[in-house]
């Protein structure tokens, strides 16, 4: 309770001057993070597109038709919400379990709609079947959405004629709409999957995605793809750039940060560690990105593999790993993210069903965050005593609407105070605050102080300004909080 009322405080105080405040009224406070922040504006980095963000759902849930469609409003909404543009990747482990069905039978077509969780990769998904309404649904959803697809084919237990025919009709349904293909999902685990037999390389999986591609393309001579969608495997990713650069239209590789759920050890600490063999990994993809001029996207990730983790995957921190992962992610060159989910999955952005209805859990408010910052070239910013914990991170960018910064307090017990020079004249900053009352509260989070309502109704009821002194501002942010800055 004192806590609760701790925190309900230090939110009340945020952009008051919380240490004297706290003084005055008694209250105990964890001590804070005083840091400073120097914007360069005028040293750009990579900008970030319009499309970066995005979702990624099984192929399983294709199985049921009315899900992806244009009258499924509320998901609509949903998923418009998080960004005028954006992609919606169809695959993961069940898209090798979906088989394409042109003439479906009257029990194929009263498929079941029950929610459909990501896989848990455990044992073969249920499978399923692919029928024409599915696409023509998914197109009308893709139109409402405003969004474009990545779809995925089965390699892993389809046939090249079966995925040249889905090919055909998803070409012709989706038309511009349609980003790319993609052959198999995370081939390079293939025989852990069951799917292939031990000693299964690169280079088989190099000669069957030929032989898939060859089919497609005889069919949709115009059809692009995208590859090879494995998990963290940098040689199979350079195989995979080396030998089908010409191709391909885009990179792509998918990534958990932790791993499997029921090891006690994935915890929200370590989610919010950083992670030194990921930043690796990302310096390695920016580099193949150089090197192979093609653009590289994490087409599927999240926190936590085998469907995530209760209480760490469905968390406040959940949101700030997000936002996180997006902006480390855009500053290393990256053309975009896909968020997996789906049905009541613990990582998933968006839960429900058509028929219980959506809600957006944490992780959304991470993506709305990065939504509300939009697309812009970023710039270089400075944290002056960069933590050793590193629970404090920031990210800024010019946009259309101007200079803006992003900050994430990932520390859960310490409020930070920031100081921020912005490096080009401004009066004042508006404030979006994320917040919620705990890093592992699993709701009660907020945007600007509002949740997301039915139908992802969302405005910032509160948006403060601070003004600058000299030029630079000082931010107070509770512990557990981020938010973006908004120069004027
Ligand atoms: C990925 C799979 C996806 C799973 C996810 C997970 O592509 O289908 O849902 O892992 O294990 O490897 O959560």
């Amino acid at each position: 309770m004192l806590n609760m009322r701790r925190r309900e405080f230090l939110q009340l105080s945020v952009l008051a001057s919380g240490a004297s405040f706290c003084k005055v009224f008694g209250f105990e406070t964890s001590p804070a993070n005083s840091l400073r922040l120097t914007i360069d504006p005028n040293d750009t980095g990579y900008t970030i597109a319009p499309d970066f963000t995005g979702l990624s759902y099984e192929t399983q849930q294709l199985g049921d038709p009315t899900f992806f469609a244009p009258d499924n409003t509320e998901l609509v909404d949903f998923v418009r919400r998080l960004g005028k543009q954006g992609i919606l990747r169809i695959g993961g482990n069940s898209s090798e379990y979906s088989f394409w069905t042109p003439h479906p039978t009257a029990a194929d077509l009263a498929a079941a709609s029950e929610p459909v969780n990501p896989s848990t990769g455990k044992h073969p998904d249920a499978v399923r079947k692919i029928t024409p309404k599915a696409i023509d649904n998914l197109r009308g959803f893709i139109d409402a959405t405003g969004w474009k697809l990545i779809y995925g084919l089965n390699l892993g237990k389809g046939t090249p004629e079966a995925s040249a025919e889905e090919a055909a009709y998803v070409a012709k349904t989706m038309g511009s709409k349609l980003v790319a293909f993609q052959l198999g999902n995370e081939p390079n685990l293939f025989v852990l999957a069951n799917l292939r037999q031990k000693g299964y390389s690169f280079a088989d999986y190099a000669q069957e995605w030929q032989k898939f591609h060859k089919a497609v393309v005889a069919r949709v001579p115009n059809a692009k793809f995208a590859g090879p969608d494995t998990s963290y495997a940098k040689p199979w990713m350079q195989g995979f750039a080396d030998e089908f650069k010409d191709e391909i239209i885009l990179l792509t590789q998918h990534y958990y940060a932790l791993g499997p759920p029921t090891d006690p050890r994935m915890t929200i600490e370590r989610l919010l560690t950083p992670r030194p063999k990921f930043v690796k990994a990302l310096e390695a993809m920016e580099q193949l990105h150089k090197d192979s001029g093609l653009p590289y996207r994490m087409s599927e990730t999240n926190s936590c593999y085998s469907a995530g983790k209760q209480g760490v995957s469905n968390t406040l921190a959940s949101a700030f790993w997000g936002a996180e992962l997006m902006y480390q992610l855009a500053a290393a060159g990256s053309s975009g993210i896909n968020f997996h989910g789906g049905g009541y999955g613990w990582y998933t952005p968006i839960a429900g069903t058509r028929a219980k209805g959506f809600e957006a859990r944490p992780i959304y408010y991470g993506m709305l965050l990065f939504d509300q910052a939009g697309a812009g070239q970023l710039v270089k910013n400075t944290l002056d005593q960069p933590q050793p914990e590193d629970t404090v991170v920031a990210y800024s960018l010019k946009t259309d609407t101007g200079l803006k910064t992003v900050v994430l307090n990932k520390d859960g017990s310490k409020s930070l105070r920031l100081s921020i020079d912005p490096g080009q004249r401004a009066e004042r900053a508006r404030v979006l605050m994320l917040t919620g009352p705990s890093l592992d509260a699993t709701s009660g989070v907020k945007l600007g102080g509002s949740e997301v309502r039915k139908h992802a109704d969302w405005e910032a009821a509160k948006q403060p300004t601070i003004a600058a002194k000299d030029g630079k501002f000082t931010l107070e942010l509770p512990a557990a909080s981020g938010c973006l800055l908004t120069y004027s």
